[in-house]
């Protein structure tokens, strides 16, 4: 990572401790407890870190396991390592505040048992959780990290294409979905954003299905929904595709969710409320009768994680800005019976949004 984006986020994030009164941060990725918040801080990739921001000073901590990986990528840091003593090197890095001091951390990513072993011992101090540190900066995609989306959507796109051309009668879901996150790898992802979900036939109703062995039979619909991670960020589509024949009642339902999801595209801008975008699919959805089958938000964010701010949500107060990536995914599901979900990742823009998908959105049949 460039050491002036660092110096950026660093700058925010200082603003963010003084209007707060914070005396300093603390990022614990412990065991990947926040791998995405090292991640979208520094780039480092690992699962082991401790960073310690401070109005002065920005250290960053890592275990020995990751020396030389450091040395070569991330020397900028001025990396330290640690020596395996958290107590010790918090008392450390502590040493500096009075009785009272103000730590901020992310309390989303922390067990109570980690808390009470390590930061209960420090009873001077108050932990304050800040989970909204990082809200403005995470929400607000720069130019590279919206690189790494636009080529994590191609890689998943080209292997989706891929895949299906390499689909079989007889494959089981979990042979699908070896198959798509194969394809993903071999075209540079990183790895697979998520566990890719292949859910066939009645199993389709499950609007997060994983892929199971069932096999995929002649008559049934397919709802595939995957991503690719590129340096730590991630893409997220969903696809449907019928085999061997498309029952009408699919396609009726398809289309009812595929003009909610293209107006909802179209309605995207920044300036609009997060709740009035997810409103404009669940108009068209009820207008059909089906808003009790559509039982999800509209969509999330997506980024160093593949669900974060913004959500897309009937109850969300957020003001769409122009630099937000987020998918629309709506889908209606019928309990025994099917379902169905189509899933776009855009960018909003000065202007509108952009659409970072091209791939077809007809049910294909195969
Ligand atoms: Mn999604």
């Amino acid at each position: 990572m460039e050491d002036t984006l660092l110096k950026k986020k660093l700058e925010d994030i200082r603003l963010y401790m003084r209007s707060n009164f914070l005396d300093c941060f603390i990022v614990i990725n412990y065991e990947s407890s926040s791998r995405s918040t090292s991640r979208f801080l520094t780039g480092f990739q690992g699962t082991f870190c401790i960073i310690f921001i401070s109005q002065e000073d920005f250290d960053f901590y890592t275990d020995s396991r990751y020396l030389e990986y450091v040395e070569y990528g991330y020397k900028s840091l001025n990396v330290k390592i640690y020596d395996g003593n958290l107590i010790q090197l918090l008392k450390k890095l502590l040493s500096a505040f009075k009785p009272g001091a103000k730590i901020g951390y992310e309390a989303s990513n922390i067990s109570v048992r980690f808390y009470k072993r390590f930061f209960e011992v420090f009873k001077n101090f108050s932990f304050v959780g800040c989970e909204d540190i990082f809200l403005s900066l995470r929400t607000k995609k720069n130019a590279s990290e919206i690189d790494n989306i636009k080529k994590a959507v191609i890689i998943s796109e080209k292997s989706y294409l891929e895949s299906i051309e390499r689909f079989e009668y007889g494959m089981s879901e979990k042979d699908f979905s070896a198959l798509l996150e194969y394809r993903m790898r071999i075209n540079g992802a990183d790895s697979c954003a998520f566990e890719t979900i292949v859910a066939s036939g009645k199993r389709s109703c499950m609007p997060h299905g994983y892929a199971s062995d069932k096999k995929i039979e002649k008559g049934d619909i397919v709802i595939v929904d995957f991503g690719a991670c590129l340096n730590g960020l991630n893409s997220d589509i969903t696809r449907v595709f019928c085999v061997n024949k498309i029952d009408p009642r699919y396609k009726k339902a398809y289309d009812v969710i595929l003009s909610a999801q293209n107006l909802a595209i179209e309605a995207s801008r920044p300036g609009m409320l997060s709740s009035d975008l997810d409103g404009v699919a669940r108009g068209i959805i009820k207008k059909y009768g089906l808003s009790s089958y559509f039982t999800h938000t509209l969509g999330h964010g997506v980024g160093y994680d593949v669900h974060e701010e913004p959500k897309i949500s009937k109850n969300s107060s957020y003001i769409l800005e122009s630099g937000n990536v987020f998918t629309i995914e709506p889908g209606v599901y019928f309990p025994g019976d099917f379902g169905v979900r189509v899933e776009d990742t855009i960018l909003l823009t000065e202007k509108g949004h952009q659409n970072f998908c091209s791939l077809t959105k007809e049910i294909i049949k195969l």
